[in-house]
């Protein structure tokens, strides 16, 4: 009995995905968690499918609301037309899954809704990193035909700078209380905010925290050419404020499409991927030529206790490979 699992796409499973099933379209995301196998296959047949989902990062502290802010977005850009896929990566490991029970819940005006897809991915190692699958999940999504692909983080960290990576905008929530400011500044994704979202400004404290951003903007004041980001409040629970929200997103998704810097994030994170996989390549052809994995091991468990630094046996290494292409390219 053949147990190896299959290495290819189901034919019938892309037919169905291709027509439009919802179900086909959260099998292949599965499929893309679960079988780094089969992502070259699936990620080249989506390729063509792709249009050019505008890909949204609602990123922030956790309990701010980018939770409530993502699902209000959702409802304004439901009635504007636009279709979306909502990601959200759940720091939660698959088994306990307690945490993103409230947004699941909070989620739930848009459950039924065709136009709407909410999918939740399990982060990288439970502890927060962004889950490797969630660019290739916006790729089934804009393969499917959505418009819009929010992707919200959880608020513990690196899941907010892996984000940065993947996303064309990203909106930043805070709420009112300068600790949150803090925070931000401390994780490095002030500069990343694209959008600024005081959000719960129902609540007092709403003109410090706008007093201290515009304060942090203002540093930058000096560069040629700055234009601080578009800094906005709204209560998300309520909906206020989130028609201006939603009509800042879309200027400057067209302001970034403009400009080309859609194209130059897709160019980037084209340029990514075909480093990373020759890059894979290569370390394996490399591995498989000088049979150096044994002694690689070796060294790096004599480095372990010693303290030494690796690099002068990273610097051997690297001229023995510059040998080794200098007598290919002789013979
Ligand atoms: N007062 C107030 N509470 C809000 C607002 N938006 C969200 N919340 C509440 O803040 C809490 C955290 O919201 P959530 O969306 O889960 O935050 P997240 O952790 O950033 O996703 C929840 O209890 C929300 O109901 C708001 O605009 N005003
Ligand atoms: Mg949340």
């Amino acid at each position: 009995m053949n147990t190896q699992p299959s290495r290819v796409l189901s034919p019938e499973l892309w037919e169905q995905f291709r027509q439009g099933s919802r179900i086909a379209c959260a099998r292949l995301v599965s499929l893309l968690e679960n079988r780094p196998d089969l992502h070259p296959e699936i990620r080249h047949r989506l390729f063509p499918l792709q249009r050019g989902a505008v890909r949204i990062g609602i990123t922030g502290p956790p309990g701010v609301g980018k939770s409530t802010v993502t699902s209000a977005l959702t409802r304004q850009a439901r009635v504007a037309g636009h279709t979306l896929a909502v990601i959200a990566v759940d720091p939660t490991s698959p088994f306990s899954g307690g945490a993103f029970l409230g947004d699941r819940i909070r989620m739930q005006d848009h459950i039924g809704d065709p136009g709407v897809f909410i999918r939740s991915l399990a982060s990288r190692d439970g502890h927060g990193g962004l889950s490797p699958a969630t660019p290739y999940a916006a790729e089934v999504f804009d393969a499917f035909g959505m418009d819009w692909i929010l992707i919200e983080t959880v608020g513990v960290g690196q899941a907010e700078l892996d984000v940065l990576n993947c996303v064309d905008i990203v909106i930043l929530v805070l709420q009112p209380g300068t600790g949150d400011i803090i925070q931000a500044l401390k994780a490095g994704i002030m500069e990343a905010g694209d959008i600024f979202l005081i959000n719960k400004a129902d609540q007092p404290g709403v003109d410090m925290v706008l007093d201290s951003l515009r304060f942090i903007f203002q540093m930058d004041a000096h560069r040629p050419g700055y234009v601080p980001p578009p800094l906005l409040t709204a209560a998300a629970h309520t909906g206020t404020g989130m028609s201006e929200v939603f009509e800042t997103v879309e200027q400057v998704i067209a302001k970034f499409r403009r400009e080309g810097r859609l194209r130059e994030k897709r160019r980037q994170r084209l340029e990514q991927d075909i480093r990373e996989y020759i890059q894979q390549e290569l370390w394996h052809r490399y591995l498989q030529l000088t049979d150096a994995q044994p002694e690689i091991t070796r060294v790096a468990r004599e480095l372990t206790d010693s303290g030494r630094s690796p690099f002068p046996y990273i610097e051997q290494l690297k001229s023995r490979i510059r040998m080794e292409r200098n007598h290919d390219q002789e013979s």
